[in-house]
């Protein structure tokens, strides 16, 4: 079967799919033009109408049960296993709340009662069943481990309000819950819980006071413009985090922006400080305000001097123009119109196999969930039959920002306080993902009072990368070639998105043929821009009239459980040193070449690498009591494709609550306990945060022959340019790593694909094609069938 190509068509090729590509439908290993190969159709799971081969198979029966039956019960474990980390089911959640909702001790109430004195849930998702529990039923098939949630619950109706998570289990029908706490018992300080519309609805009500008082002062800035009673010409809000500069704050820098298409680049220019700390909003106050680089104490103040003309310089914002931040082509386009790009087919049908969140494909297998709080998370993750990581998930995006006006300067985003998780949105076929994409819905619990249905919020596809995964043309020197050998690249890509407010990230898994993982992250979406002022050229570029881009580091980390051939396994780094020796061929010479230099890493703290400092090029972590047939280790590489820095200096404030920045790799001994780098509530609070990494590595554990976690941050820094406008563009603008095995295989084991294409010159040099997928491929690929001609000649 061929895998998914791409295609420019001219006609429908979802219509020509059934009537012409489904045709080609053979199995055998195909031989084309004038010769025939005779050749065992091994592995083919399909079926042979030959007797002959009918008997063999026959024969080969009880030999072949008896080798793969090892395999086949893994693959059936790993399926059992799958639903251990499946997100919680609507039904799951809807009793869930109930439940917490039937105790009178809790006092619970609805979250979108409009009081902030409430007790209510804010979110809840899967909370994961232990390791040790979990490996019981993916290794020896036994039962799974009972599912249980995880519960944040907000209580704002309490003398001393308070934030509290619950273990509630058995799902589906729950009967207990238990207080879920933190590493070192850190509590969880109320005023570090993320925004919630309720509050949201609070903040516009005093900007709506606000700004009746500087209703004249807008319009005249903006040409119209106001907060109030309008219609086609409104204004808008961000808020930046983190709210105050200490502890126990809760006040927010909130920048006033036109309410058009793509609104975050329109600041005016406008921002103001509102204390939002009082659980009573009749209470909230005015801290600051800025306006066209001048401080304020006051609005009334800000008006006062308006309204007496001691304003200088007073900004002549750009009248109608909305159309800047759209999507709406503008200029000259060089692609004709009338016919579409390329496109993805599968030209026989579809080579993956998803059921639920548990995926095969190609010798892969895996399970996977999208957790409200952060996201993606890929689980028991396996090449033939062989478990590589246990866990691969994203834990925390932040981008830290530097600029000139307050909000600029205080903006420091760190995305799962943000739920980023429940911010992935419905997927474009065609666009976000192929239109033969398998479209998943997703469902959050988070700031609502039902389950929310997330359409198409995650896709799987496998696809064509254009790119062979190896090839090789064997010139004879002579205007031929001995052979041709080469291999398409098909990969299974397993995506989803968050778009957390003005930004988005496209959260990418990429399983290759060939054991290679990668994981990926490509931003897009609008930058986050702020009011130009001429210090601002210091931190970012001027994208439009009064418009600053401002800098920013993007840093993302992910959590990587390795099980490499097992649980018990060793890291070492591998760099290169120069040696000098005296060349044994010619005595007078000497020889300078590199040599390996391998170092073992036995402690956290060792393992733990620094920005800023130099990092290993090869990180391999490795089995040390299982070798290969060469008598190496088996073992697997982090590659990591980044570009990250650290973003403020070790300790300095907002820095302890993303010390999983500090290292673009750290290696620490699995612990249930140290599940996830960050949480939910260090955006609101990141100078006490109730995560920290830093903790993970204090106790600079021994890691030799130890159950391994490698936890990977990338990044780049992000400094915008005219061209950010209207989006940030995802080329060059993606990060990651990926997992490389180094030498786990005896040979690179996508040798077994049956995609591979090998010509060789036949009689009179006619070429002879060897394939083991049908030769034509379909009328929505090409019309005719494959062919290659390896000769050379002058002209
Ligand atoms: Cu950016």
């Amino acid at each position: 079967m061929f895998g998914p190509r791409v295609t420019e068509v001219g006609h429908s090729c979802r219509e020509s799919l059934d009537s012409v590509c489904m045709s080609a439908n053979r199995t055998e290993p195909q031989s084309s033009s004038s010769s025939h190969f005779n050749l065992i159709s091994e592995g083919s799971n399909r079926q042979s109408s030959r007797p002959s081969a009918d008997m063999k198979v026959l024969w080969l029966l009880p030999l072949l049960f008896l080798a793969s039956c090892d395999c086949i019960r893994g693959r059936e474990w790993a399926h059992h296993g799958a639903p251990m980390f499946a997100d919680l089911s609507v039904r799951e959640l809807k009793a869930v709340r109930s439940y917490l909702h039937n105790l009178p001790e809790l006092g619970l109430t609805n979250a979108q009662n409009p009081s902030l004195k409430k007790n209510s849930i804010l979110l809840m998702e899967l909370h994961l069943p232990r390791k040790h529990e979990a490996l019981r039923a993916l290794d020896r098939g036994q039962v799974r481990p009972s599912r249980q949630a995880r519960v944040v619950v907000q209580f704002g109706n309490q003398t001393k309000p308070n934030i509290t998570e619950y273990i509630v289990s058995p799902l589906p029908s729950p009967n207990s819950h238990q207080v879920k706490t933190f590493k070192g018992n850190k509590p969880i300080r109320f005023e570090s819980r993320p925004i919630t519309k309720v509050e949201y609805s609070h903040i516009d009500k005093i900007l709506r006071k606000i700004s009746t008082k500087i209703e004249t002062l807008l319009k005249d800035l903006t040409g119209g413009f106001s907060y109030n009673n309008c219609t086609d010409r409104c204004l808008t809000f961000s808020d930046i985090a983190p709210r105050g500069l200490e502890p126990g704050e809760r006040r927010s820098w909130i920048m006033l922006q036109k309410f058009v298409e793509g609104y975050f680049i329109h600041p005016i220019g406008f921002e103001i400080l509102i204390n939002h700390q009082n659980l009573d909003p009749e209470k909230w106050t005015v801290e600051k305000v800025w306006f066209n680089s001048v401080y304020f104490d006051s609005v009334e103040e800000l008006v006062e001097k308006y309204e007496a003309g001691k304003l200088e310089d007073f900004p002549n914002l750009p009248d109608q123009d909305d159309i800047y931040s759209t999507y709406i082509p503008r200029g000259n386009s060089n692609t004709p119109t009338d016919i579409h790009g390329p496109k993805l087919v599968e030209p026989q049908g579809r080579r993956y196999h998803v059921d639920r969140n548990f995926v095969e494909y190609a010798g892969w297998s895996f399970s996977y969930r999208v957790r409200s709080s952060a996201g993606l998370q890929v689980f028991d993750l396996r090449f033939n039959g062989e478990r590589i990581a246990y866990e691969i998930s994203l834990q925390e995006a932040i981008a830290f920002y530097a600029g000139d006006t307050p909000a600029a300067m205080q903006t420091k985003y760190i995305d799962a306080g943000w739920a980023m998780g429940a911010s992935s949105f419905e997927l474009a076929p065609g666009v976000d993902c192929p239109e033969i994409a398998t479209f998943v819905d997703l469902y959050h619990f988070f700031d609502t009072d039902k389950p929310v249905r997330h359409k198409n919020a995650l896709c799987i596809f496998e696809m064509n990368t254009g790119m062979p995964l190896r090839r090789h043309f064997n010139s004879n020197f002579t205007g031929g070639y001995n052979f041709y050998g080469g291999l398409e690249n098909n990969v299974l890509v397993l995506r989803t998105t968050s778009t957390v407010y003005n930004y988005d990230y496209i959260w990418d898994f990429h399983f290759y043929q060939n054991g290679v993982v990668e994981v990926k992250v490509s931003a897009t979406g609008y930058i986050h821009a702020t009011f130009f002022t001429p210090n601002g050229l210091n931190y970012g570029s001027k994208v439009f009239h009064y418009v600053l881009g401002n800098l920013h580091t993007h840093l993302i980390h992910f959590k990587v459980d390795l099980d490499i051939a097992g649980r018990e396994n060793n890291f070492e780094t591998i760099d290169l040193k120069y040696v000098n020796f005296t060349n044994p061929w010619s005595q007078k010479h000497f020889v300078v070449q590199s040599k390996l230099h391998r170092v073992e890493h036995k402690t956290e703290r060792s393992a733990a690498f620094r920005f800023g400092k130099k990092f290993p090029r090869y990180t391999h972590f490795y089995n040390p009591s299982e070798l290969n047939k060469w008598g190496h280790h088996k073992g697997y590489r982090i590659q990591l494709n980044s570009h990250g820095h650290s973003v403020l200096p070790r300790g300095w404030r907002e820095e302890v609550g993303i010390s999983w920045a500090r290292y673009p790799l750290a290696v620490t001994r699995h612990k249930d306990s140290e599940s996830s780098s960050s949480s939910i509530y260090t955006q609101n609070d990141p100078w006490e945060p109730t995560v920290s990494f830093e903790d993970y590595i204090r106790n600079n554990e021994d890691i030799v022959k130890q159950d391994l976690v490698a936890w990977v941050t990338v990044g780049f820094l992000h400094v915008p340019h005219s061209e950010d406008i209207p989006n940030t563009a995802t080329p060059g603008n993606a990060v990651g790593f990926f997992l490389r095995p180094f030498n786990f295989f005896d040979e690179d084991p996508s040798l077994s694909s049956r995609s591979t294409v090998i010509v060789r010159p036949g009689a009179n040099r006619a070429p002879v094609v060897q394939r083991w997928t049908p030769d034509t491929v379909g009328r929505c690929v090409t019309e005719g069938p494959f062919s290659y001609d390896g000769t050379y000649e002058e002209v």
